[in-house]
This record gives structure tokens, sequence and C-alpha cells, in this order.
């Protein structure tokens, strides 16, 4: 049976998405609460202002994810609620929130994963230029060293930067996520430029100050291609796809990647984008490369391509009519759960721990009180299995995170989708194990035999 014996089974959520007390107890305005009050511009007016109001309740979420027997919880700190400037002074309720929770979750036996940021930017900073501003590098350590100091007697993994792909092209390109920007396509690189320098400054921090010699990697989103068919023309095709950076948008592996794991930028964006990437000064890229431990990363699905006579040596193959897909519409691809573990270790060496990965379902109470959600427990079998086969490869990977622990607020789409193993009712905020939750129990108390059982 391949999981190693010590692999890590987690769930995960993310600050805004989940705590609520959006102004409770000092905390400062983030640019997502700035956006839930720009008009229009999430579903329905939604707000994470409340959300689960895990803030109040994480002491029942943390039994519940005991019940669950999560041996790993991956949260976000939410920077305005630890620094209500940004930078300056510190809300010690704010910061003493994640201590009580660092507290419950150990006491649980449940490790947590803890990432710094996962989108919640000060807004106090954002006024100051956000992540345009060279400076936000300096101040993203300052942070990192003042949770280092706090919670690193006790928190041992860490993650700098959840999806910069996101914040920075979605936030900062298309504008649907806050800070809600559409800034030319050299602006995004350079924002990202100061954020991957960020993360070089957190890394340095963390390892400066954490008592725990701590265990760093960060959560980009997996940008993947797989293999459409089983001969090794096809296979480096898939490779070949998934480390180019060639179109003009973020939405690839190794842009971000290849500047924090290999200290530069791939050659063939520098080529393709021309004057439109950053112009590193001197320092830069070496600050972006600090040593990582593992490579966290969030997978949903990857495109199927097929070796190609053409220059890039691959094309894009459609998919048949009718291709499952989940609520969002994401296609469901088990098998990116193989081949991103696999294209990301051969390309930069490090464990793979699977920061990410689940589907949104439109889950219900039913009349007897239960949630049946049976598209979330085959869902995330047929992708455990495929990461299983994975670490039957020789892939050394560490730990699965499934998205979400609960149902939460999904950004631009409000609380539409459910992504979580625990139902919310968020007229009550009351809690309901969803039977992918139970099953899930099941797998990690076996370690993942369940996942060969039938359900
Ligand atoms: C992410 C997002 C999560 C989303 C999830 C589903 O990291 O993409 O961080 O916050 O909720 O991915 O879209």
């Amino acid at each position: 049976m391949p999981f190693p014996a010590d692999f890590t089974w987690g769930a995960a959520a993310a600050s805004y998405q989940i705590e609520g007390g959006h102004d409770a107890d000092g905390k400062g305005p983030s640019v997502w609460d700035m956006m839930c009050r720009w008009e229009g511009r999430i579903h329905e007016g939604h707000s994470g202002d409340v959300a689960c109001d895990h803030y109040h309740r994480y002491r029942e979420d943390v039994a519940l994810m005991k019940q669950i027997g999560l041996t790993a919880y991956r949260l976000s700190l939410s920077w305005p609620r630890i620094l209500p400037e940004g930078v300056g002074t510190v809300n010690e309720p704010g910061l003493a929130f994640y201590d009580r929770l660092v507290d419950e979750l150990l006491g649980a036996g449940i490790e947590p994963w803890v990432t710094l940021f996962h989108w919640d930017f000060p807004l106090a900073l954002f006024r100051r230029g956000g992540w345009l501003n060279r400076d936000s590098a300096e101040w993203f350590g300052e942070y990192a060293a003042i949770v280092a100091a706090r919670l690193g007697d006790r928190v041992r993994c860490w993650m700098t930067h959840n999806e910069p792909q996101c914040f920075i092209g979605l936030g900062h390109g298309s504008g649907v996520h806050a800070p809600g920007l559409k800034l030319p396509f050299s602006e995004q690189l350079l924002a990202g430029h100061h954020a991957m320098m960020a993360h070089g400054r957190a890394v340095q921090a963390l390892r400066q100050g954490a008592k725990r010699p701590p265990r760093i990697g960060w959560a980009p989103v997996g940008v993947i291609k797989y293999p459409a068919g089983n001969d090794e023309a096809h296979l480096e095709a898939a490779r070949r796809a998934t480390y180019a950076c060639t179109e003009r948008h973020l939405w690839n592996l190794t842009w971000f990647s290849d500047a924090v794991l290999k200290g530069e930028y791939p050659a063939d964006a520098l080529e393709a984008w021309g004057d439109e990437a950053p112009a590193a000064r001197n320092g830069d890229m070496a600050l972006m490369h600090q040593p990582l431990d593992f490579f966290g990363v969030n997978i949903y699905n990857a495109l199927p391509v097929k070796a190609a006579d053409n220059a890039a040596g691959y094309e894009e193959v459609k998919r048949y009519e009718g291709f499952p897909i989940t609520l969002f519409g994401w296609p469901i691809e088990p098998d990116s759960l193989y081949w991103g573990p696999r294209f990301i270790h051969e390309r930069y060496g490090l464990p793979v721990v699977v920061t990410e990965n689940g589907l949104s379902n439109p889950d219900v109470i039913d009349l007897d009180g239960r949630v049946r959600d049976p598209q979330r427990i085959d869902f995330t079998r047929r992708y455990l299995l495929r990461l299983e086969d994975a670490i039957g490869d020789g892939i050394p990977v560490e730990g699965y995170f499934h998205w979400s622990v609960m149902d939460n607020f999904e950004w631009a789409e409000g609380y539409k989708h459910r992504f979580g193993l625990i139902y919310v009712d968020y007229r009550t905020r009351q809690r309901v194990l969803k039977d992918s939750a139970h099953w899930y129990a099941k797998v990690i108390a076996g370690n993942g035999k369940a996942l060969h059982e039938a359900v």
C-alpha cells in the first residue's frame, strides 16, 4: 500500500472565506472587505462579513475536524487581523485568536499548516500601492516575522503565498477578485515580481524567527497538462506543455515557480514577453530564491494535450461532448493528481504536497437531516487513486489537503458554491458532516485502504 505511514491527511480553508468577524476585536479591513462593498462585484452582494463565523466557532470546528480524523488542517492568517494597518502596531486580540486556534488544533492531535497570505491584503497597504509598491516585500517580511515569533514555537509547517496566479491574474488583471484592478500585463508582472520578493522575505523571517525548525513551502496553482495518450511522444508533449510559458497571461506553472525555485524567470517567457517582463534589480531573484522544503500545489484539473507536428511540439485535445464537470463547470480530471506531482517533482526536485483539491457540488440537507454527496466521494476517490499511483511510481508526495474542510465564501461567487466536507447552513451557521466526511474519515483511518473498497 503506497501511502507512506506518515502521510498527511488534511483539509484546508482560508481566513476570509470562513472566519467572519470582519471588524471584530480591532481587525483592520482587507481588500476583500472593500471588494464586497463594491456594488455588483460579488454574486448577489454576498460578503465574508460573517461567513462561517469560524472566528467565534473555531472550537466546534476543530471538534468536527477531529471527528473526521484529520491529521492536519491548512489554515491561513488574516494579515489585517494581526496588523490592522498592515505594518506597525500589532492587534494583540487578533494574534491571540490564532494562538487559541493553534492550541485547540494541537490539543485535538491535528497539525496546523499555516498559510501567510491567502488574499486578504490589508486595505491600508493597498492605498499605498499594494503589491505594485516595491516596499511590499518588506511589509510582508515584517508581518511574517511577527507571526514567526508568536506561533513559531508550535507551528512547524508553513506556506507563504496561496496562488499568485490568482491574486495577481484575477486581482490585478481581469479584476474579478480583490482588489479588482485591470492593469496592463507589464504592471501585473511587476506586482507579481514584488509578491515573489515578499515570498523570499517571509521565508527568511520564518527561518530566523520560528523556534521549531520550520518546514516551508508555498501553494501556487498547478497549471498542468497531461498526455492524452499512452505513448512516450504524448508524455513528452505534456511535459513540454506543462513547463511552457509563452502565452501572455499568468495561467502557467513556471513563471512564478522558476523564480522561486530556480532564481530565474523562464527563458521562453522572457523572450515572448520582451519589455513587459519586470526589470529585476540586483538581488531580486536571489531574494525570491530561498530554499524550500516542499512544493505545495493546488490542483483541481488539468488539460489533455498530444504530440503535434508544430513549432511547440504539442496541441490541446478537445474533450468529448458531455465530459464530466463539477457545478463550477470545471472538468473532472483525476489524472491531474498523477501528472501534476510528477511533472512538478521532475522540474523542481522537491517533495510535493497537494495543498488543495476538491469540487463544488449542489449539496442540500435531505429531509432526514443527512447530506448525501456521492459526487464528492467519487471525485475524491478517483483523484486519490491517481495520487496513489504517483506515489507508487516513486514521486515523493507527503500530503493531501481536501478543499475544503467546510462550505465557505467562494470569492466573487459568494456562497453559491459548496466545496466542504462539512455542510454549513448560512442562516443558522449549523454544521453537518456530509457523507463525504464520514467516507474521508474511513480513508484516513486506513491510510488509504478504503479507496480500494466499494463505497
Ligand atoms: C484557491 C482558492 C480557494 C478556492 C478554491 C475553490 O486557492 O483557489 O484559494 O480559496 O476557494 O480553490 O475555487
